[in-house]
């Protein structure tokens, strides 16, 4: 049995050590909202809210998903008695349209709590195999090619598995020439679009063809799943799609449309941690891989990326950086790390996320607290 008797939100804002710029804006902090949930036994588990402060990513924001969890998602799930886990996503999504990432911060935070109740790690809770994860990089929009063949070599040392070029019209095939200029053929390139392109780039799209790139991620509209199929026909480099996949249904669309043969899973955009392993085994039996996004999470939302990230399908490296590559000082310990081999490590030292969330640097950190409970 779960039953959840008190979330309480927390509003934090951590400061990115550079400033993340991708086709729809930049990041230069990153506010963040942080779920600390109880159970009935007195178990709590924290999970973080992975809503950007504009709707520049998706439709939700760090407002809409407080919102959402203080109007219709928290008063749904607070006192009531599940079976465990796996039944929170469906009873979040009855009658509540969108706001997946309110949802999964609950319904994630509902699979932290079991794993402490169970006394297991979070990875064995989900059936997780994997005990290391090939760790990838994300570099943002720079100004000129040669900060981002800079970025890119440094990354290349670094040891990480993958790197993936943010790009938009106009900082596209000349910045991935240069970088692939620089790191030479063996080094695994993606780029990013996050929407910017419209079907009428394509023969422009098909330029980065020549680059051998991993995969070309979400060049097109966040909900366009038929133009994404036509420029797929149209190019040889796979492509990923990240926004467009909001829930299983539109992972199984893309699949039969052909919109994309890669899948990247971010457990917020889709609602929570059941959505997530669902779409994986579905991309498992249909032969399409899978890794795992991110969102600038602080270590706490990481944990669960990671705990994700080691099912058997995630077979291609995520962007799951360590703490290090985003802030001066992370709000877990330990901090994430990646080893001399470029892979980020499964904790299986303690029951529950794997790491110990350093509380009184949240609460120092907290601009507003609001405490949900049954009775409120
Ligand atoms: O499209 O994957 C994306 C960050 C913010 C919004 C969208 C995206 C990203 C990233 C960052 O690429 C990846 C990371 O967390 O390292
Ligand atoms: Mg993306």
């Amino acid at each position: 049995m779960l039953t959840i008797e008190r979330i309480t939100v927390r509003e934090v804002h951590l400061p990115l050590l550079e400033p993340f710029r991708i086709s729809s804006g930049v990041f230069r902090e990153r506010p963040m909202l942080l779920l600390e949930l109880t159970e009935r036994s007195g178990a709590t588990a924290w999970s973080e809210c992975v809503a950007m402060e504009r709707p520049n990513y998706t439709a939700e924001t760090i407002e809409t998903a407080w919102l959402a969890m203080r109007k219709w998602l928290a008063p749904r799930v607070l006192g009531r008695e599940f079976a465990g886990p796996h039944e929170v996503a469906a009873v979040l999504a009855e009658n509540i349209r969108g706001h997946n990432m309110a949802k999964a911060a609950i319904e994630m935070g509902c699979w932290g709590v079991a794993a402490v109740m169970q006394g297991l790690p979070l990875t064995d809770l989900i059936g997780g195999t994997q005990s290391r994860i090939p760790t990838g990089v994300s570099l943002g929009i720079q100004s000129e090619p040669s900060k981002l063949v800079d970025r890119a070599l440094a990354a290349v040392a670094a040891g990480y598995h993958k790197i993936k070029l943010k790009i938009q019209p106009g900082q596209d095939v000349e910045y991935v020439r240069a970088v692939r200029e620089a790191v030479g053929s063996g080094i695994e390139l993606m780029v990013d679009a996050n929407s910017a392109y419209t079907l009428a780039d394509a023969n422009h799209l098909v330029e980065l063809d020549a680059f051998n790139l991993i995969m070309l991620e979400q060049p097109l509209g966040d909900d366009d799943l038929v133009r994404h199929a036509q420029l797929q026909r149209r190019l040889t480099t796979r492509i990923c799609l990240d926004e467009s996949i909001t829930s299983v249904d539109r992972a199984e669309d893309m699949i039969t449309l052909g919109s994309g043969r890669i899948i990247n899973i971010k457990p917020g955009r889709v609602g929570g941690f059941s959505a997530s392993i669902a779409i994986h085994d579905i991309c498992q039996r249909a032969g399409i891989p899978v890794w795992c996004g991110g969102m600038l999470e602080s270590g706490i939302g990481r944990a669960y990326n990671v705990a994700l990230a080691s099912l058997p399908n995630f077979t291609l490296p995520g962007d799951l950086s360590p703490s290090a590559r985003y802030w001066a000082r992370d709000l877990v310990t330990p901090e994430w790390t990646m080893d001399g081999e470029g892979m980020v490590h499964v904790p299986r030292e303690r029951p529950g996320i794997g790491v110990e969330v350093d509380v009184e640097l949240v609460e120092s950190l907290s601009r507003r607290t609001e405490v949900f409970t049954a009775s409120a």
